[in-house]
């Protein structure tokens, strides 16, 4: 210890002739010495047999589901995880941090239905904590009986999932926040997450009006029971400018609720050509357009340099479906599935920053994007989703 000017702090393990060891002990370095000068000089002395660093281990988790080590799941990929993707959201990279989410915090996945009962899904599922089940009593008031994992308001019914019809629903919620680490499936952006279902799609697409309620239910969720909501996945679009529904996006807005929006999937340019929802300029509004695993912008993705905010992984999105006979696993290309990666991000970004306003986490989303050739021009920041840092 003299040799080295350390000072001891404590002894770790006490030697014994039965195990044929000596002490361990654990020194302090002064500061200004590192630990390879430290270790060579300790070590010569002759009553000492080994010296070595007190490494610093950190939770790491690092997804073992079945579509990722399969080199399938590109948009959760970082440049640093094995496997690779530099063009993938880099979740994965995150995750190695341990930042797998929190699951206080909820998402709301305005859609068609979301198979609830997925086993990939199951878990993340949320409920309503002012309802209670089976009772045929609204007990939380808000018209709304028994709406314990959301709402269908195409079917006026608390069934939120009707069938293998509700796809879509199914695997946008799958890359928000499906189970990651159980040895299956697939794995979302967030492994811990909460997500409510206003379903307002049905087989035919759905209404304005069912979309204003639809929002208005989640934000009253927030308003009244408190419940930790910090965005909507809105993977769906068409029609026209409806002031009513900006109205809600703004309620929404005021509540700290991020409304993240599909850019569309028209090949065209949103600031001459403005789609809706993903167009309304209201703050809490993130517009999100696609790339490819090669980070070229998706052939079909609409774009625009003043009206779409960032782009993210929506070119061949492996994710949760209803099977025919069996919960399955699905590749869908989209700028929906573009979406509920950065739905995710904002979960992720709520979950390491408790009480961050929208305002704050869309700011850490935008401000945190890779610089990216095929989106310079094309976004409002030129750059594609990276949660690396969050
Ligand atoms: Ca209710
Ligand atoms: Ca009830
Ligand atoms: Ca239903
Ligand atoms: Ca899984």
């Amino acid at each position: 210890m003299r040799r080295a000017g350390a000072g001891f702090v404590e002894e770790v393990a006490r030697g014994s002739a039965r195990f044929d060891g000596g002490d361990l002990e654990l020194l302090q370095l002064p500061p200004g010495l590192s630990i390879a000068a430290a270790m060579p000089s300790i070590e010569t002395d002759p009553a000492v047999e080994f010296a070595e660093p007190n490494w610093i281990y950190r939770h790491t988790s690092e997804s073992n589901d079945t579509y990722y080590t399969n080199g399938s799941l590109w948009g959760m990929y970082g440049d640093q995880s094995s496997p690779a993707s530099a063009y993938g959201s880099q979740a994965a990279e995150a995750w190695s941090r341990g930042q797998t989410c929190a699951s206080s915090v909820y998402v709301g996945v305005i859609d068609e239905g979301v198979m609830i009962s997925h086993p990939d899904l199951a878990a993340n599922i949320g409920t309503n904590p002012g309802e209670i089940a089976g009772d045929g009593i609204d007990n939380d008031g808000n018209g709304y009986v028994d709406d314990m994992n959301g709402w269908d308001f195409a079917g006026n019914n608390n069934t939120v999932y009707d069938g293998t019809q509700d796809d879509h629903g199914t695997h946008v919620t799958g890359t928000i926040g499906a189970v990651g680490g159980n040895g299956a499936g697939v794995a979302g952006v967030c492994w811990n997450v909460k997500i409510l279902n206003a379903k307002f799609l049905g087989r035919n697409g759905g209404t304005t009006a069912n979309a204003i309620k639809a929002i208005d239910y989640l934000t009253d969720l927030k308003a009244r029971h408190g419940l930790n909501l910090v965005a909507t996945n809105n993977s769906w679009g068409g029609g026209g400018y409806s002031k009513a529904l900006q109205d809600a996006i703004e309620r929404a807005n005021q509540m700290n609720i991020l409304f993240i929006a599909a850019a569309g999937n028209s090949s065209v340019n949103n600031d001459t050509s403005p789609h809706y929802p993903s167009s309304y300029t209201n703050v809490n509004v993130i517009a999100v357009a696609s790339i490819t695993s090669t980070g070229a912008l998706s052939s079909f993705s609409n774009y625009g340099a003043t009206s779409v905010d960032l782009a993210a992984p929506g070119s061949g999105i492996w994710s949760t479906v209803p099977g025919r006979k069996t919960p399955s696993y699905a590749a869908y290309s989209g700028t929906s599935m573009a979406t509920p990666h950065v739905t995710g991000a904002a979960a992720m970004y709520a979950s390491a920053h408790p009480g961050a306003t929208a305002g704050q986490i869309k700011a850490a989303i935008l401000g945190s994007v890779v610089p990216t050739a095929s989106l310079s021009g094309k976004t409002v920041t030129g750059g594609r989703l990276n949660v690396s840092g969050f």
